[in-house]
């Protein structure tokens, strides 16, 4: 186990574990944009990078290059360029794994009340926000979407009312 602390002795986000959120075409359209920042927030993760963006189709191409064989592609890809996202990066102590469980499952239909989709989907594909789903898919998909001066680390005090001092476990 990784402790999070700084020489300081305080928890740092220097060595959390990182995410990428997107919040997609439709709920930047929904109005739901707030929703799910503030979701995550509350949560206790720390939002450590933010972007308003429209996807191309080379970003679509790499992003969703495990669904390209797939019969639904083309619609995923007119869907994500259809209008822009928000793109978010957020730190925490197992913050992919923690993140991907408030998501739901992919399916809006069928995830549980209480997720974002759960609550706010009624779609398999518009459902309105995208979670890496492992730690190499995070990296990648961080390096994706900002530049490393677009993302902050900065002395988060709140860390301190969130985690117990020792708490961690390493970035990745
Ligand atoms: P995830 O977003 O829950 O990780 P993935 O299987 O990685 O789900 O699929 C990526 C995205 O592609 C989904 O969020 C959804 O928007 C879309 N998608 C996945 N499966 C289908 C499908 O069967 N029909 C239409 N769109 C789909
Ligand atoms: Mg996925």
């Amino acid at each position: 186990m990784t402790v999070h602390i700084a020489t300081n002795g305080h928890l740092s986000l220097w060595c959390m574990q990182r995410t990428l959120v997107l919040i997609k075409p439709d709920g930047l359209q929904r109005r739901l944009a707030g929703e799910i920042i503030t979701r995550l927030e509350r949560k206790g993760l720390s939002l450590v990078g933010i972007k308003m963006l429209q996807m191309d189709d080379q970003a679509i191409a790499d992003h969703y290059k495990h669904l390209s064989t797939r019969p639904f592609f083309p619609e995923i890809a007119a869907f994500m360029k259809s209008a822009p996202i928000i793109a978010t990066c957020w730190a925490g102590v197992e913050a992919i794994a923690t993140v991907r469980i408030l998501c739901g499952a992919t399916n809006g239909r069928t995830a549980i009340p209480g997720t974002i989709r759960g609550d706010l989907a009624m779609s398999v594909q518009a459902n309105v926000v995208h979670a890496s789903e492992t730690p190499e898919a995070a990296e990648e998909e961080i390096r994706r979407f900002f530049a490393p001066t677009e993302l902050f680390e900065y002395p988060d005090k709140g860390l301190t009312l969130i985690y117990s001092p020792s708490e961690g476990s390493g970035r990745t």
